[in-house]
């Protein structure tokens, strides 16, 4: 097989042991150090710890291939104060990451949220339970909960009146979970959150719209891409997640135009994509195999994830559904990403190898009531890596 498959572990404290990693057939480990905040160097002895877990946890068989993610501080997405310490540091990082043999690292340039999503364990049809975003009671959350000023004025007239009826069908129990399911999608390094904060976080964008993220994008990537092409590094952006703006924030990552817009700025080979078809898969006018084969040279890691959408609107609700079940054609996707392969090694290029991770899992069997890291299971993850893996074989058994 050639795609490299690889497994998001969250470190020591994950629940998924790395031997359960390899017996769901992964041969490599994306992970980060996730308790440095946002803005700190990350030390190479850190590193080197990280890699030494891995090694021994595995019996050897399996090594850290994708830094996921080197976060971007708020700081340099809004270029506040102390911009040149951050970007130092982020510089300080990316060195000691190359030293460690590391080339992949995978970042975003979301405002304030990582992911967000509305419920972490939406009751499917087969049993088991996956994660939904619902665009009426998100905004429910939005209006209501975090009552923020101008989110009327956000959310098309349908959705307001929907979310006020939703809110009042809302018991106070369900109404705090709403708010602990819209805090998880923070950082991974915010242990504690409070309406008063993602407030303070929100009005830090009071100047930045959309022109200017994209801007401010741009700048952060020409500081950093001399440096990671001397060092041999691929910097890859995650797309928004959700891709469309919440919370009055603005998104410039979340469509094919987008990425046009940032990679001919920065049209530099350690710059690409990470191919997150989950993410794009949300909205409806991104055709993911297009996408596919339209960057494929500057796709540096892929998360296959699928997700079926209520409505074809932007915003949209919508759930992650199996990993061939759902709207994107997820065949057509492999069969880009292996083209690429090929018409890489083809010239040689020592990054033909193009790594993959099943990005998040239903939860099913013994996932349920596991407690498992949101979207990161154990069962549905295995399963949705197998039948990628057998997409792969067959799409490989048909070339020969
Ligand atoms: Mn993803």
């Amino acid at each position: 097989m050639r795609v490299q498959q690889t497994w998001r572990w969250f470190g020591p404290k994950d629940a998924i042991t790395l031997q359960d990693v390899r017996q769901a057939g992964a041969t490599g480990i994306v992970t980060a150090l996730h308790h440095f905040p946002a803005g700190v160097a990350w030390t190479p002895a850190e590193i080197a710890a990280r890699q030494e877990e891995i090694a021994r946890g595995s019996d050897g068989a399996l090594s850290w291939s994708v830094v996921e993610s080197l976060p971007v501080s708020e700081t340099i997405k809004t270029q506040g104060a102390d911009l040149k310490a951050h970007l130092e540091a982020y510089r300080t990082s990316m060195e000691a990451l190359a030293e460690a043999g590391l080339q992949v690292i995978c970042y975003n340039f979301m405002p304030v949220l990582d992911w967000t999503r509305t419920d972490l364990h939406a009751p499917m049809r087969h049993g088991g339970t996956a994660m939904r975003f619902d665009l009426v009671t998100f905004a429910a959350f939005d209006m209501y909960i975090l009552q923020r000023d101008g989110a009327r004025d956000d959310l098309p007239p349908y959705v307001q009146a929907a979310a006020e009826a939703r809110f009042a069908e809302m018991t106070e129990a369900e109404k705090l979970t709403l708010s602990q399911t819209v805090g998880a999608g923070l950082p991974g390094s915010v242990d504690q959150w409070s309406l008063d904060g993602l407030r303070q976080a929100i009005a830090a964008y009071d100047d930045v719209d959309a022109d200017r993220l994209r801007q401010n994008h741009i700048d952060f990537l020409s500081e950093i891409a001399p440096l990671a092409e001397r060092l041999g590094l691929r910097m890859c952006c995650h797309p928004d997640d959700p891709p469309f703006d919440l919370l009055g924030l603005p998104r410039t990552m979340s469509k094919a135009s987008d990425y046009a817009a940032v990679l001919e700025a920065v049209d530099s080979p350690a710059v690409g994509m990470t191919l997150c078809t989950g993410s794009l898969g949300a909205r409806y006018e991104n055709d993911c195999v297009q996408i596919a084969r339209d960057f494929a040279p500057r796709i540096h890691f892929a998360h296959l994830r699928n997700v079926t959408r209520d409505t074809d609107t932007v915003p949209c609700s919508f759930f992650e559904d199996e990993h061939l079940g759902g709207q994107t054609d997820m065949v057509g996707v492999v069969a880009a990403l292996m083209d690429e392969e090929a018409r890489r090694r083809s010239e040689g290029r020592s990054d033909a190898e193009i790594p993959m991770r099943p990005d998040h899992g239903q939860e099913i069997l013994s996932d349920l009531g596991a407690g498992m890291q949101p979207g990161y299971p154990a069962i549905g993850r295995l399963k949705g890596l197998a039948e990628l893996r057998g997409v792969m074989a067959g799409l490989e058994a048909r070339t020969r």
